[in-house]
């Protein structure tokens, strides 16, 4: 086992939860703290520590840091893309000051690796639609995708000047049956599947034909994983790193899950939500991040509503 302490923050959220319970199983339960201003949830209790942490407060971070002899932090918390635009300057402020904390500590401290998540959110209207690549016009319009390109070059600055390694991947929309999503615009990937079980019908807030990039969740914490455990000279994007699954539209999906739950149906009903869904790429190019360190997702549309039926 390795010898690591990691800090999970946000660990209660979809994806904290379940890269919380991976990251147990490579370094130990007791190496892995998760942390979150929420409850624990429930698949994290008795399995490891937890505190109660407000990323904002950065004394506070400090100390836990200190106290627990953090080497490493996953920093998760943030508000989405959808509760953002209802809340900008909320949006903000945690997305920034949550990211500016964690990297100050991690310099002061010389903690060995820094891990914040990106998203495919830093697009905007102008940037390619179809295989968007690493390296194009960027020009997000909503607060969370500013916010996530800003982030980017703090990562980018704090390794050039500071030599923190802090590694970081722009995920498409996640798809998940162990935690629910927390306020995004690809959040109706995961209703449909509860929705689906419980009524047999959906009415989704996206109209019908809007592509969007998409993964599933056991892809996004291996690749996760991967980008972590990669020798640093193969990390040659220190801004964050183009990741791609899948791409579909909620028709599409909603074929998919018809297969499963005969006689489904799925209404669609749009809402402040396609304005963000539409200024996104339906695809991504994630060429550089295959060559890096050597990145390939596992799923496809079909296998993951396949996998979602047989857990949910
Ligand atoms: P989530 O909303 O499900 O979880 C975020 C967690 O952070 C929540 O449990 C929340 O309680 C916690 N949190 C909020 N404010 C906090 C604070 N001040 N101190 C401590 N904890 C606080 O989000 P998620 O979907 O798990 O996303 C995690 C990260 O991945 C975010 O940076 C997000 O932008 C990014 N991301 C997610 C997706 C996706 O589809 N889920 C896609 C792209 C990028
Ligand atoms: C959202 O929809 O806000 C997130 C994301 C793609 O970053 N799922």
């Amino acid at each position: 086992m390795k010898q690591e302490k990691i800090l999970v923050i946000g660990a209660s959220g979809q994806i904290g939860v379940e890269l919380t319970l991976a990251l147990r199983k490579i370094y130990g339960a007791a190496n892995v703290i998760a942390s979150d201003l929420r409850e624990q949830n429930e698949l994290l209790i008795g399995n490891g520590p937890f505190v109660s942490l407000d990323v904002m407060n950065k004394e506070m971070l400090h100390v836990q840091v200190i106290r627990q002899n953090v080497t490493q932090i996953y920093l998760l918390a943030a508000i989405l893309s959808a509760t953002g635009e209802k809340n900008p300057h909320l949006a903000w402020n945690l997305n920034m000051q949550s990211l500016l904390n964690v990297l100050d500590i991690a310099k002061e401290e010389k903690l060995h690796k820094v891990y914040w998540p990106s998203s495919i959110a830093v697009f905007g209207p102008t940037s390619p639609k179809q295989n968007c690549p690493q390296q194009t016009i960027i020009e997000p319009t909503t607060v969370y995708g500013i916010s996530k390109y800003a982030g980017e070059f703090w990562c980018n600055y704090f390794y050039n000047k500071y030599n923190v390694d802090i590694r970081s991947l722009r995920y498409p929309g996640l798809i998940s049956y162990k935690s629910a999503p927390g306020g995004g615009t690809t959040d109706y990937a995961v209703e449909i599947f509860h929705e689906a079980l419980a009524e047999k019908t959906y009415e989704c807030f996206l109209d019908k034909d809007t592509y969007l990039p998409m993964m599933y969740m056991p892809d996004a914490i291996r690749a996760t994983i991967e980008l972590m455990e990669a020798p640093a000279e193969k990390i040659c994007v220190r801004t964050s790193y183009n990741l791609a699954g899948m791409s579909f539209s909620p028709e599409e999906i909603g074929n998919e899950v018809k297969k499963h739950v005969p006689g489904f149906t799925m209404t669609y009903k749009p809402d402040y939500r396609q304005q963000i869904a539409n200024s996104w790429p339906q695809s991504i190019d994630d060429s550089v991040a295959q060559k890096d360190w050597g990145w390939k997702p596992e799923y496809d549309l079909e296998k993951m509503t396949e996998d979602m039926f047989t857990n949910l």
